[in-house]
């Protein structure tokens, strides 16, 4: 079980905008502190793309170069036949049925921009911190 329970691992780590079309803020905000490659406290938008591009490599799992069906385990397909869906909806931009490395690194980035409120293509600590603020609010607490 334990390769499943990698892949299981692996899949689950998956896009949050994947699972669920409303972006999980609390998750965003984890994951653009992340894509935080050399620490500074913003993520620029080629930041976030290598941070994605690192995804890829990880989602990829038999290498070939794009995600699809291939890399899910035949005894977990139906299990992880919606979310590769959902996946495809939002990044199979030529609708081949599989995503590309560009298709992934390039495709939209919801989060991202929903916490670029200023639109420089730099999501700064504040911007996060802001961000999570109206979701705690969002929530109630
Ligand atoms: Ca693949
Ligand atoms: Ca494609
Ligand atoms: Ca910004």
């Amino acid at each position: 079980m334990k390769t499943i329970g990698l892949c299981l691992g692996l899949l689950i780590a998956a896009p949050a905008v994947a699972q669920n079309m409303a972006v999980d803020r609390a998750d965003l905000a984890q994951r653009l502190s992340q894509a935080d490659a050399d620490g500074n406290g913003q993520v620029t938008r080629a930041e976030f793309q290598a941070y994605r591009a690192g995804q890829f490599t990880r989602f990829d799992r038999n290498g070939d170069g794009f995600v699809s069906a291939d890399d899910v385990p035949r005894l977990l397909a139906g299990h992880f036949a919606p979310r590769l869906q959902a996946m495809r909806q939002q990044f199979d931009a030529n609708h081949d049925g599989r995503i590309s490395r560009d298709e992934f690194v390039n495709g939209p980035a919801r989060g991202f921009d929903l916490a670029d409120a200023n639109h420089d293509n730099i999501v700064t600590t504040a911007e996060v911190q802001a961000l999570s603020d109206k979701s705690k609010a969002a929530r109630g607490g």
